[in-house]
């Protein structure tokens, strides 16, 4: 066919011309969007794992799934929720809106960011090939079975045989390398190619927050890969980096993941942070309180995060010295975070609060993360935590953080900026119905995992003994997990119906003062027409209120 015909008939184009466009795609708003369709693909994987989970513990001794196979289903679980759900969506996220919002036509490296998309996918195939393809110790189509740190020595090759193992440090490692190539060119976009006039102090905070995340992955992520690379050489090349029988050192392990793993839990929080930064503000009308604090909190949560790793360790027996240090410095982690809190929390106050959907799931993640901050706070206490540590508690904590902070405030952004993605609003109706169901089934699910976990739960169990009173709580957070399942089939209806049915949205839906809404929904593959001048933090008041703009007042 020829090129006019494409043209003539855009609609008609060949399902072929189509996917070659997608897959070939160097421009930032389709990689955005390829990553955040992939991590609902890798969603529903992880949700079902949790699932099945849930339905293997409703009841004690229950034979759903084999020990075996629970291994494999909470390892995979985890593994898939961080490394290919909620990284991946927020890349995504990143990666649409940060250039518009900074005013660039696209990313500085554009290739650069295909290929990180790539990279990402093609290790969670990998990883998710191992159910077919990897030799594990009870056969073929064994997925690793190692919790998502894989501590050594269990992921030596003494304790782990085959293969399954391999998919699992090959599949993190190649989809990290995807994250790297993000973050460096996310720092090279944000520091080169904002618009004319926009200084880093006038930048949105979700940029902001992008920008140190972005830092804290290029940290972060080489002394992961360097460790995986050396875990390799024990397995296949005969080193025993690992192998305290053979001079080497299991603890060496926990210290190079944990000075990962720990910074990775604020390269999950602090796109989260920014999310709520930006829809707060519109929905109360209100400039943000203290962005300058907000600034200052988020730069120094990125160096204090880089600090703490250890406080996974309590339990290990290091000396009461560094677990003194090491607690110390995680309770300063919350002197920031709780100056966020307070920014966010004043910027409500007074403000002329609309309950939009968006705007719902930011007081979700407002009220959860901070009972996740605080049971937090509750395990940074040594002694405590020699009572908690791997307990159900545990989970409960970090699901409170994970979920309901990061995944609510994901939520939030899906609600908001979805008109300026795809020119409709989401339906308000499934998205009411959305929010309560998962708020509900929220805290149906991870509240009574704190009480199981208290009452001497171990996690990663398939089972548990009956009349030692843990089938109320187990019972009760399954439940929950399958509202919070339904909840999410409404969100799903809603992406679809909304596509086809939604709202009209035009440009500036909310009445909203960043530069992406400056542009028309979807904007157009340069991204602006012609660019505001930036002179303050909201661009888009000072051209709709030429009368009365910011920067006569900053
Ligand atoms: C309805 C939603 C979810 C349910 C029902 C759920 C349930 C569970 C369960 C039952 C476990 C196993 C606990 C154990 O035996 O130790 C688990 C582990 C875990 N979950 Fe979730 N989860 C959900 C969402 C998430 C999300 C959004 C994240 C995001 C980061 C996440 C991250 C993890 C991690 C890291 C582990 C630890 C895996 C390990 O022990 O190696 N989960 N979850
Ligand atoms: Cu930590």
């Amino acid at each position: 066919m020829e090129a006019d015909a494409y043209t003539a008939l855009p609609n008609r184009r060949p399902a072929t011309a189509v996917a070659h466009d997608w897959v070939t795609t160097v421009d930032h708003k389709q990689i955005g969007i390829l990553y955040i369709v992939a991590s609902c693909f890798f969603l529903t994987l992880g949700g079902l794992e949790a699932l099945l989970m849930r339905l293997q513990l409703w009841m004690p001794d229950l034979e759903i799934v084999s020990p075996q196979t629970f291994n494999q289903l909470f390892t995979m679980h985890g593994t898939t929720m961080i490394f290919f759900v909620v990284m991946p969506v927020e890349a995504g996220m990143a990666n649409y809106l940060v250039p518009l919002m900074i005013g660039a036509r696209d990313m500085a490296f554009p290739r650069l960011n295909a290929f990180g998309f790539w990279m990402f996918l093609f290790g969670g195939f990998l990883l998710y090939f191992s159910y077919f393809g990897a030799m594990g110790l009870y056969g073929a189509g064994s997925a690793p079975d190692i919790g998502w740190y894989a501590y050594a020595p269990l992921t030596s090759p003494a304790f782990s045989r085959g293969n399954s193992t391999d998919y699992w440090l090959l599949g993190t490692m190649i989809s990290g390398v995807g994250s790297v190539s993000f973050a460096v060119n996310m720092i090279a976009t944000i520091i080169t190619m904002r618009a004319p006039g926009m200084r880093l102090s006038m930048m949105p905070l979700f940029a902001w927050m992008i920008l140190v995340t972005s830092g804290l992955i290029v940290f972060a992520f080489p002394p992961f890969t360097a460790a995986e690379i050396m875990m390799l050489f024990d397995r296949h090349l005969g080193a025993h980096f690992f192998d305290t029988q053979a001079g080497g050192d299991g603890l060496l392990w926990q210290h190079l993941f944990w000075f990962f793993g720990h910074p990775e839990v604020y390269i999950l929080a602090l796109p989260a942070f920014g999310i709520v930064s930006e829809v707060i503000p519109v929905f109360s009308r209100k400039v943000i309180f203290g962005y300058a604090s907000m600034v200052a909190a988020t730069v120094s949560i990125g160096f204090i995060a880089m600090g703490v790793w250890a406080h996974h360790m309590f339990t290990v027996g290091m000396s009461s010295t560094i677990d003194l240090f090491f607690s110390a410095a995680t309770f300063l982690i919350a002197v920031p975070t709780g100056i966020k809190m307070f920014n966010w929390t004043a910027t409500l106050y007074g403000g002329r609060i609309r309950l939009t959907v968006p705007m719902l799931f930011s007081l979700g993640f407002l009220s959860l993360f901070l009972i996740g901050g605080l049971t937090g706070i509750m395990l940074a206490i040594v002694p405590m935590d020699w009572q908690l540590s791997d307990s159900y508690f545990l989970i409960g904590h970090f699901h409170f953080v994970a979920f309901g902070g990061i995944f609510f405030a994901v939520m939030s952004a899906y609600y908001y900026w979805y008109p300026k993605a795809i020119g409709r609003k989401m339906n308000r109706k499934l998205g009411l119905w959305h929010f309560w169901l998962q708020f509900i089934g929220f805290n149906l699910t991870f509240i009574p995992m704190h009480f199981s976990g208290i009452l001497g739960m171990p996690r990663r169990v398939y089972t548990y003994k009956a009349g030692v009173g843990l089938e109320f709580w187990n019972q009760v957070t399954t439940v929950g997990a399958i509202i919070t399942g339904i909840s999410l089939l409404f969100f799903i209806v809603n992406l679809w119906y909304s596509y086809f049915y939604g709202e009209e949205a035009g440009d500036d839906p909310w009445n909203a003062w960043t530069l992406e809404w400056a542009t028309t929904s979807p904007p157009p593959a340069y991204n602006f027409e012609e660019l505001p001048v930036v002179k303050s933090r909201r661009p888009l008041w000072d051209l709709k209120h030429p009368d009365d703009p910011d920067w006569k007042h900053e």
